[in-house]
């Protein structure tokens, strides 16, 4: 069972896309255990994107990053790394398919509007960087036995 961290960034919470984001995500049958709306300060920024320090768009990304209210999310299930990056598509949107977040919603790789862990091993560092153990619920569906077989 894996877990990913989903972040909507500032740029999405400011334009309205909340709501049409997680749509998406619920659509698709994606099982929500955590979610809460919240401003990164600078620590927590430069901490979950340490891998980019030294980048030359490293001060840019902490202070977007840092710029107003995100929604992070956490989403379980068989697979999930690889079905929530497919769906959110190429880092930068003018390579971002159509049908992906970035590819219907984005134009430019400093305002893609959201944040997917990459790895099962990085999604478990993310979500515990983000939210304790009792911020998270133990979710049964009734809908899961006709999502998974
Ligand atoms: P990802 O978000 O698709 O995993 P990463 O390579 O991990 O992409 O980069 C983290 C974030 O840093 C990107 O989502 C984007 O906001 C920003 N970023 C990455 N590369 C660039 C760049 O070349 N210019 C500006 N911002 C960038
Ligand atoms: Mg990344």
């Amino acid at each position: 069972m894996e877990r990913s961290l989903i972040i909507l960034k500032p740029d999405a919470v400011q334009r309205g896309l909340i709501g049409p984001i997680l749509t998406r995500i619920e659509q698709r049958g994606l099982r929500i255990v955590g979610m809460k709306l919240i401003q990164i300060d600078e620590a927590l920024a430069r901490r979950h994107y340490a891998v980019h320090e030294g980048k030359p768009f490293f001060d840019s990304l902490i202070s977007y990053i840092t710029s107003g209210p995100v929604l992070v999310l956490v989403v379980t299930g068989a697979n999930v790394i690889e079905i929530v990056r497919s769906m959110v598509g190429a880092t930068n949107p003018v390579k971002a398919a159509p049908g992906t977040i970035r590819g219907d919603f984005a134009l430019e790789i400093g305002r893609n509007l959201i944040h997917a862990s990459d790895s099962p091993e990085n999604g478990e560092m993310e979500v515990n960087l983000f939210f304790r153990a009792e911020e998270l619920v133990d979710m049964r569906r009734s809908a899961d036995q006709w999502i998974y077989e």
